[in-house]
């Protein structure tokens, strides 16, 4: 008879089975989805806990429902932890993800129908800074800015003139598929003149703002987001912070009873663990090894011939324009998940590629540096994948190209199994 107290495997094998099947196919495959990491089991731990069993509508010391004592303090760890992470005097750990946590933004600051400048998607934008299939796009009227078509980078100048013609109300920067540095300040002189709200999404960059690898959006933009999952290598949800206190408390209200019900107490909870690790020393180290090995896997690729948007990188992501092989980012990704490489097709930008079919491939270090990789097997890494795209009809060279993935896999596993 099944019960609270039976294990997974005896309730229902068939989702036990598929669990560990996937736990398989994470160590023997070689994680580069840009936006992807492996959180450490302390997260996981706390994640699959009690903590899911309560509900706690509210804030910390504020709540809607009794019992809610170490769920409170449980809160407010990860509050304090994340404000001292990011040298923020506000923040809000309840967003479920991303996402929510950029719809808690517009339904703070913006009513329908105000303007939104945001990245184009297809420039390494993100669906929901304006994109028409997504609420962003649907609700506000969305103007986008891209990147030059010479440097790929972005222009600041050319932003500050779409800014000016377009007047929005929220000016949008981060990105999911821009592998340079962005310029926060230049950001908030062109938001002053314009008077907009300055909103970054740091979702890809967060731990290497948190490191202080990339510099940070807190002292410049009027709200960040996050989501916690990335390069902060947390549990999947998402994060608010805020340079001003009462500025804050608009937030506060957007997310609940704005936007969400009840927070996942669970997932603060892993959160909390989260930015306790990221707190540590290591995690400075970590995240400087993440942009070594980004620059070391670019430089790498463009010798061997495929083009790198942008020329290269500053931050864990890069970002592959095939059309320098004549090749599409659909093609590609079907032929390196062949050899046990996980990535993305990606549009790069100007791309004459559809969306689903693509002219890039995105790649991010963040993974697998968690798994040990250093610039010296991201430098392998670079010669599988080169070798592997370079010749696509050949099978010999696919079958030692998978040879090489399983060997880097077992000289860098990824979950001691104690
Ligand atoms: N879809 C995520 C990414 O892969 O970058 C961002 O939400």
């Amino acid at each position: 008879m099944i019960s609270i107290n039976s294990n997974l495997h005896e309730t229902d094998p068939d989702l036990s089975k598929l669990i560990n099947q996937e736990n398989l196919r994470q160590e023997t495959h070689l994680e580069l989805i840009a936006s992807e990491n492996f959180t450490s089991k302390a997260v996981m731990e706390a994640q699959g806990s009690v903590l899911t069993n309560k509900y706690a509508e509210g804030l910390p010391n504020k709540r809607y429902y009794g019992g809610c004592e170490n769920i409170d303090a449980i809160e407010q760890i990860a509050i304090s932890r994340a404000k001292k992470l990011f040298n923020a005097p506000w923040v809000n750990v309840q967003p479920h993800s991303g996402a929510q946590a950029n719809f808690a933004v517009f339904l703070a600051l913006l009513k329908p129908g105000d303007t939104i400048l945001g990245m184009d998607l297809s420039h390494g934008g993100h669906l929901t800074h304006g994109s028409p299939v997504n609420v962003s796009g649907k609700w506000f009227k969305a103007v986008h800015y891209g990147v030059d078509e010479k440097t790929e980078m972005l222009n600041m100048e050319k932003v500050r003139e779409i800014a000016i013609q377009s007047q929005p109300k929220l000016i949008i920067c981060g990105y999911s598929a821009y592998p340079r540095t962005i310029d926060f300040k230049a950001f908030r002189s062109i938001a002053d003149e314009v008077g907009a709200y300055l909103l970054a999404d740091m979702a890809h960059i967060a731990g290497l703002v948190a490191s202080g690898v990339h510099p940070s959006p807190i002292p410049y933009c009027d709200v960040v987001t996050t989501t916690t999952h990335k390069t902060l290598r947390g549990p999947r949800g998402g994060l608010i912070l805020c340079r001003d206190e009462e500025f804050g408390k608009r937030f506060d209200k957007a997310v609940f009873p704005g936007n969400q019900g009840g927070p996942l107490e669970h997932v603060i909870a892993a959160k909390a663990v989260a930015f306790g690790e990221a707190l540590q020393e290591s995690f400075i180290s970590y995240s400087r090894q993440v942009i070594t090995n980004s620059k070391a896997l670019a430089k790498r690729i463009q010798e061997r011939g495929i083009t790198v948007v942008s020329k290269g990188t500053d931050n864990h992501i890069v970002l592959l324009d095939l059309r320098s092989i004549e090749m599409t980012g659909k093609k590609a990704d079907s032929l390196i998940s062949e050899i046990n490489i996980t990535a993305n097709k990606n549009t790069v930008p100007f791309d004459p590629e559809s969306p689903f079919v693509t002219s890039g491939l995105r790649l991010g270090t963040a993974a697998l540096t968690t798994r040990g990789f250093n610039e010296k097997a991201f430098i392998e890494i670079a010669d599988v994948i080169s070798d592997c795209l370079l010749n696509p009809e050949d099978l010999s060279t696919k079958k030692k190209c998978k040879e090489r993935v399983v060997s880097l896999c077992n000289r860098f596993p990824l979950y001691s199994k104690n």
